[in-house]
């Protein structure tokens, strides 16, 4: 990072508390990650990309920005990357994930809402977050009320802009969806200031799917052999986390390459856990960096965690999109509609699908109970819990629901109901 000062400096970043917060991040990194035993090697590459991800990363991506290329920050899953890939630019998720930076979010926001929102709005505030300084604009969206009026008040700190997601999936919703889609491909437009053709917006879809189909190949890795357990769930959330920065074409690659490690390790026996270690499922609200800590209290306490059914997890990555045949813009949006769509968030309604794929998912995997993870203050996830726990509990499958904010504070009762809940399976 030091390397690249002046770069930070140029894009308005507070080098020295952005040092800092990189100092403290780093550390817990290496205390979490690096004192695993048993690592594949193919986390090396993911080791070196956390120790630039403040560094080399944002100059690609200001070199990209150079070119006229679009950089866009998102919060959400629903924003159609591949048209930014597309592009030729850099769509990323942006800091959200710690602590540090919520007490400057409570100047300007209530302190009862989302720690995720809070600790988003924080990082703008206090302008350490090189991702957010380096964006053309934040792309927000209409899937809860915090998200909803926060980019209000963001928007008065940076430009955004906000796609309207139906809460509904209607025919009528849909169509307003398709809409948007075509609208942002407009506004990645106005930052290029030249059209996007159909074969380059085809082009990004096939790099996104790639990116997806690596990752769709991990989780089955990770999570679908009863008795190896290949890789840590810490990891491999890391993996996942690090797919919302790194670039597509790269982080495709060294996702296979570790893959094929894991292959292998599968091959020869190689677990990072006794066979008989209870396999969990987490369900729930997304995991950003360096948001680890029920990850760590599962797999210093006996379990391990192979999935995360979560934006920054399962549902991210499980639908490709399928462009097969599409010959036109219109078709192209409405094959982005049709995969974004399958998107089961808890801001819909109804959203059943999401408990008959939870219910699968256990099956698949063979997994002994699941943890339904909430972030405080998440009214839709928490109030759709009661419906997951329901079902959970009439297919006699062991869970425990947890929910949680940023603060160092709870990591001890966690630890404490994770253990209960691992004696009890
Ligand atoms: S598609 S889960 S990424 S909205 S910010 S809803 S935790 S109160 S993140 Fe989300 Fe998109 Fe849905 Fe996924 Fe709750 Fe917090 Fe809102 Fe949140």
């Amino acid at each position: 990072v030091e390397a690249h000062k002046p770069l930070l400096e140029s894009i308005g970043v507070d080098v020295e508390r952005h040092a800092k917060m990189m100092g403290m991040g780093l550390g817990a990194y290496q205390n979490l990650f690096m004192s695993q035993e048993n690592r594949p090697k193919g986390m090396a590459y993911f080791d070196w990309f956390v120790s630039e991800i403040q560094g080399e990363r944002i100059a690609e991506i200001n070199a990209l920005r150079a070119q006229k290329k679009p950089a866009v920050g998102t919060f959400c899953i629903f924003v159609p990357e591949e048209i930014v890939t597309g592009a030729g630019g850099a769509c990323y998720g942006l800091c959200g994930g710690s602590a540090a930076t919520i007490a400057d979010a409570e100047t300007e926001l209530p302190r009862n809402i989302c720690p995720l929102i809070k600790s988003a709005h924080g990082f703008k505030l206090q302008r350490t977050c090189a991702y957010t300084q380096s964006s053309d604009f934040i792309y927000g969206e209409t899937t809860c009320e915090a998200k909803k009026k926060g980019w209000e008040i963001l928007n008065k700190h940076h430009p955004v802009h906000v796609m309207n997601i139906p809460h509904m999936k209607r025919d009528k919703d849909l169509a307003l969806w398709q809409e948007e889609i075509k609208e942002f491909k407009e506004h990645i437009e106005e930052v290029t200031g030249e059209p996007l053709s159909l074969d380059a917006m085809k082009e990004g879809v096939r790099i996104i799917n790639a990116k997806r189909a690596a990752l769709q190949r991990l989780d089955a890795l990770r999570g679908m052999h009863p008795d190896i357990m290949p890789i840590s769930g810490k990891d491999a959330l890391f993996i996942t986390q690090m797919g919302f920065l790194d670039d597509p074409k790269r982080y495709t690659q060294k996702v296979n390459t570790l893959c094929d490690e894991l292959e292998e390790r599968i091959a020869q026996k190689t677990s990072v856990f006794p066979a008989n270690t209870p396999r969990l499922i987490v369900l729930g609200t997304p995991f950003a960096p360096p948001n680890w800590k029920l990850h760590h209290a599962v797999e210093t306490t006996g379990g391990v965690i192979i999935n995360e059914e979560s934006c920054i997890g399962h549902r991210y990555f499980k639908d490709n999109v399928d462009i097969d045949g599409v010959e036109n813009e219109e078709a192209l949006y409405k094959a982005l509609m049709e995969r974004y769509s399958k998107i089961d968030c808890a801001c819909f309604t109804p959203n059943e699908g999401r408990i008959e794929k939870i219910l699968n998912m256990v099956k698949e995997r063979q997994a002994d109970g699941v943890i339904y993870y909430t972030l405080s203050f998440c009214h839709t996830y928490n109030v759709e819990s009661k419906l997951v726990l329901d079902a959970m509990e009439e297919a006699g499958i062991p869970a425990l629901a947890i929910e949680s904010d940023y603060s160092p504070e709870d990591a001890g009762q966690i630890k404490t109901r994770v253990e209960a809940f691992l004696e009890s399976i």
